[in-house]
């Protein structure tokens, strides 16, 4: 008996659990727009529905920073402050420090990229080849919306952290492939 009860309790605690997260979810953001759940996807939604709703607060100094993909060139650092970067059709928001003088050739990212200067400089061009001439820097508050498929570059002018936020996968196509670190 003793096997077969204390599992369904805390069944029952998790789905509390996740029932309350989904009420508090509704009460903080606007309703989304209803969808029609399919027959096969109710096992699923709940749990999206629970990810969808994680709240997330931190502090400057509680970010966990780590080495950043083998798509960026060598030397910036990660911090995924929600989200998860390699899922696609999912939102994500990381952060990336970049060191002096940090250059990321001219490249494109699948989904609209948004940045946001958190410190440092930040320098942003648009086009295929790299050009100093026309690059724009931004300070710390700076906004940069990057659309999908547009040809870009960018690099930091002392040490340099900005945010990101998009739409997953983060994936990065270089326009000259030899660029490409992950074919270095
Ligand atoms: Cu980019």
């Amino acid at each position: 008996m003793q096997r077969s009860y204390r599992p369904a309790v805390v069944l029952l605690a998790a789905l509390l659990f996740a029932g309350g997260a989904a009420v508090r979810a509704q009460s903080a953001q606007p309703k989304p727009k209803a969808q029609p759940p399919k027959a096969g996807e109710a096992a699923a939604k709940p749990k999206a529905a629970k990810m969808a709703a994680k709240h997330t607060v931190l502090n400057a100094s509680d970010m966990q920073w780590g080495p950043g993909p083998d798509s960026l060139p060598a030397g910036a650092q990660m911090s995924v402050l929600d989200g998860d970067p390699g899922k696609a059709g999912a939102p994500f928001v990381i952060r990336a420090k970049l060191p002096d003088g940090y250059k990321v050739p001219p490249h494109s990212h699948p989904t609209d990229e948004n940045v946001t200067v958190v410190s440092g400089t930040f320098t942003v061009g648009v086009g295929d080849k790299w050009d100093d001439a026309k690059m724009t820097s931004l300070k710390a508050g700076g906004y940069a919306k990057m659309p999908s498929n547009m040809h870009h570059y960018a690099g930091a002018k002392g040490e340099t952290i900005i945010q990101i936020a998009a739409i997953g996968p983060f994936a990065i196509t270089y326009v000259n492939p030899t660029d490409d670190p992950r074919k270095k």
